[in-house]
């Protein structure tokens, strides 16, 4: 072991090596110190950010003894990590779940009371790290808890944006957005200002001969930019493994900060220099589901990887191992397309700074990467114009160039004079400009690709990655289907059904092997178990209903059947269906006489979520569902009957509210354009019921759970192409219900009918796309069927407890436990002193 520290004098290091609190007096030692010394507080202005900032830092130093252990472990164990890249990564709050993952939650919240602070006040101090926009960077972050709780040598490398997913605000029932600057204080993060890596961009290439007859190509020139590394500690649940999630951020190169400049006194252009390369990591990009082509965000995408990859590969040549040996030691997991430059600066060091030959190098680099895509939507595959990389990467042009020539003569030779698939799979799309297709990039540079649920990855081989299956065989495409972690989806958000399951399980092993809660369907039968497991989803729906008045000012009753459609807003995911269901509701609701509408199931229902601030129909959809909410939650015939909330700036720390608290739960994309959907789990695991299409992950659940447990309808995804060219070629007529729907929003009840128009119109007049009004009449008798059902409440919980109980599947540690065994080939590293959780 090498050290700096002579072996004579580190016992000194030995004994004063902090251990971190255990007890809880440790514990209000540490806090109070951290109030009064880092901090500068002291008793007498201390509110409760003073509290929650004091509190971290005594977790933080509790987590940094055992983050530096794992990082010590994992050198010396020498063994094979996993990289995954990704832009995104939607870690939510971190002080609950590094309480929870330590043990010590109980230790807090006695500690935090004897110093005047409930735990639950303190935790909801902390900022969000909202560095994702959805399902993708969400799953990233389930990832990393899965990886650390396993024990694998992992990390996490991505962007550390100044501004995270902007915050929403409704005004008149419009999407305003506010920038979500969440660096103020943020005690999760360590600045490594010795881990930098100079990153050029522009400039040429030059070519020539060495005096020694050696072909030589040099990037010259250009700009520079400087990636900083900031570290975050990702603690796994019950083991003291505590891997790292580094993130890199920008700033000019003090290589190439222009002194000149400042003495002949432009100082100007020297901060705009400064200014344009912090620039890169400045903020995240707000699309979910679409590529819109910036240059700014390929900048971040080189920016992130060459950074990365030149860690990766320092770390690698350390360790003095010869470059066959790279795919031995490393794996690199692509999340969606973003990181497909990953494998063009492999390539690119591996031949022009170590001198590896073209086929030896490309073995490696193919070795190395598997590519995962979440995503068909057409309007979601990354191209990036020829010209914009020339300028911005030119000798990453020329590589990619030559990997497709390459992977050309390979289909040539297999598929002799077959032009068009020639043509179908280069990587070069023959427009104009021309395009560099990522997908295709990623899949030619990857020794697997997956989809992320059964279907997709079905779809994926029949319809955008077709001619790939027949170059490479079916083999190389695989499917891992996704999964969420029980540890802030059930332990973290829903603590009372963790704590009742456990009480019948015989503690907690479930959070680490989740196919034991297969162990609670005996107890179906069980009255007191059921009468407390009803009481729980009743106290949840009680805080949300809280949230809501305190959030929207609307009184809801906690006894109605709360219905939950919470996600990205977006077409394909139907949130116009869900609405104008709502509406076709208040239209029954309002044919009805008073007396019948007490009979009536009384229903909230839920939207909430985040529109692309550039996509206008999706900003439509959230001002109808506002307008219609005001004008139910003000109707006196209506009461109680129908509630329509739209809840403000959906993230993680809201959807640890709202998931324990629905009864149904809505998943309702046009079948076959949800690649899995990751909420449909949380949702299920928490004891809530689903409507769903049978798309994505829905399918899988209802494998699971039994489609008596939940409220399938609409069409299958193998029809769809069928129904669409029927709305043009066919006579297509708007369901009549729909219709009336229509009529209602057209005759201005929902104010200015004008506003609605386009959504309309995208049903009637242009093909609708989604297959809205093709679902319509499935959706609302589901809807029916779901009152019906909800009535008897002996049978809803019996649902909602078998289901949960079947939900094993679904855990993220299966699915990491997946790519381990199938794609990257790692194995977790034993730790000797596994703590009790
Ligand atoms: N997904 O969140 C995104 N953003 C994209 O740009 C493309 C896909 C989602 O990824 C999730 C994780 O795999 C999926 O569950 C979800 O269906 C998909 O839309």
């Amino acid at each position: 072991v090498e050290s700096s520290i002579p072996e004579h004098m580190r016992e000194a290091w030995r004994k004063y090596s902090p251990q971190g609190f255990k007890t809880k007096d440790e514990f209000e030692g540490e806090v109070v110190r951290h109030i009064e010394t880092t901090l500068a507080r002291s008793l007498f202005n201390c509110d409760e950010l003073a509290a929650y900032s004091g509190t971290s830092l005594a977790f933080r130093d509790r987590l940094i003894i055992d983050w530096n252990k794992t990082q010590q472990r994992q050198t010396f164990a020498d063994q094979k990590r996993i990289y995954y890249l990704s832009l995104e990564f939607l870690m939510g709050r971190a002080l609950d779940n590094a309480m929870l993952n330590v043990g010590l939650k109980g230790v807090a919240k006695e500690g935090l009371e004897d110093l005047g602070f409930r735990v639950e006040d303190i935790i909801s101090q902390e900022h969000d790290a909202a560095l994702g926009n959805g399902g993708l960077g969400r799953l990233a972050a389930c990832f990393l808890d899965s990886l650390a709780s396993l024990n694998y040598p992992a990390w996490g490398y991505g962007l550390r944006y100044r501004y995270g997913i902007f915050k929403q605000e409704i005004e008149n029932g419009y999407q305003v957005e506010i920038p979500d600057y969440w660096l103020d204080f943020n005690p999760w993060e360590f600045p490594r200002h010795d881990v930098t890596v100079d990153v050029q961009f522009y400039g040429w290439v030059n070519k020539y001969t060495d005096d020694e007859g050696k072909q030589v190509v040099s990037w010259q020139d250009g700009e520079l930019v400087t990636a900083t590394a900031y570290d975050a500690p990702v603690p796994g649940y019950g083991t003291p493994t505590v891997n790292n999630l580094r993130l890199w951020s920008s700033k000019a190169s003090s290589g190439e900060f222009d002194f000149s400049k400042f003495n002949s006194g432009e100082y100007e252009s020297a901060v705009a220099d400064q200014q344009r390369a912090e620039t890169i990591s400045a903020v995240l990009y707000p699309n979910d589901n679409l590529e819109r082509g910036k240059e700014l965000r390929l900048k971040q995408q080189y920016f992130w990887c060459a950074a990365s990859l030149h860690d990766i590969v320092r770390r690698f040549k350390k360790t003095g191992r010869t470059w066959d040996e790279f795919p031995d030691q490393v794996a690199i997991q692509l999340n969606d397309t973003h990181p497909t430059l990953a494998i063009v600066e492999l390539q690119r060091i591996l031949i022009d700074k170590e001198g590896l030959e073209w086929p030896k190098a490309w073995d490696i680099v193919t070795k190395t990467f598997g590519y995962t895509n979440h995503t068909v939507l057409p309007e979601a595959l990354e191209k990036w114009s020829v010209p914009l990389i020339q300028n911005l990467l030119p000798r990453h042009l020329q590589l990619i160039y030559e990997i497709n020539l390459y992977f050309l003569q390979q289909v040539e030779r297999r598929f002799p004079k077959d032009r068009d698939l020639l043509s179908r799979v280069s990587i070069i799309e023959e427009s104009t400009p021309k395009m560099v297709r990522m997908a295709y990039l990623a899949i030619v540079g990857s020794h697997k690709v997956n989809g992320v649920a059964e279907l997709h990855s079905d779809l994926i081989k029949t319809t955008i990655f077709k001619d790939f299956v027949t170059v490479y065989g079916p083999d190389k495409f695989t499917n891992v289907t996704n999964g969420i972690t029980p540890r802030r989806w059930l332990h973290q958000a829903n603590p009372r059904l963790s704590e009742l399951i456990a009480s019948k399980l015989g503690g907690y092993d479930f959070l680490k092997d989740l196919t034991l809660l297969n162990k609670l369907e005996p107890f179906i039968d069980d009255k007191d178990f059921k009468k407390e497991w009803a009481e729980i989803k009743y106290a949840n729906k009680v805080r949300l209903a809280q949230h809501i008045l305190k959030t929207t000012g609307v009184s809801v009753n906690p006894k109605a059947l709360f219905d939950v459609q919470v996600k990205r807003i977006h077409e394909y995911k139907r949130q116009q269906l869900n609405i104008f269901g709502v509406i076709h509701r208040y239209i029954t609701l309002k044919g009805l006489s008073a007396e019948e509408r007490k009979k009536v199931a009384p229903r909230v229902s839920i939207f909430g979520g985040k529109a692309a601030p550039g996509y206008w129909m999706a900003k439509t959809i959230i001002h109808l569902i506002n307008k219609v909410g005001e004008v139910i939650n003000n109707d006196p015939e209506i009461g109680d009957a129908l509630k329509v909330i739209f809840l403000e700036d959906y993230n993680v720390s809201k959807a640890e509210i709202i998931v324990p608290a629905s009864d149904i739960s809505e998943h309702i994309s046009t079948a076959g354009t949800e690649a899995s959907g990751t909420s449909n789990m949380k949702f299920v695991l928490n004891g809530g019921l689903v409507i769903g299409t049978l798309d994505g992950a829905n399918i899988e659940i209802t494998r699971e759970i039994g489609e008596q447990n939940i409220f399938l309808f609409g069409n299958l995804s193998e029809d769809v192409e069928d129904l669409r060219h029927h709305h043009f070629y066919g006579n297509y007529q708007v369901d009549s219900e729909l219709q009336k729907v229509f009529d209602l929003i057209k005759s201005g009840k929902f104010g200015d009918e004008s506003a609605f128009g386009a959504l309309i119109a995208a049903i009637t007049e242009h093909g609708d796309y989604y297959l809205v009004s093709d679902d319509f009449d499935s959706y609302r008798k589901t809807q029916d069927l779901i009152d019906e059902t909800f009535k008897n409440q002996e049978e809803w919980v019996t649902k909602s407890i078998t289901s949960v109980a079947r939900m094993g599947f679904f855990t993220s540690d299966r699915c990491i436990n997946e790519y381990a065994d199938t794609i990257w080939n790692i194995e977790p590293l034993a730790v000797a002193d596994e703590k009790e959780a």
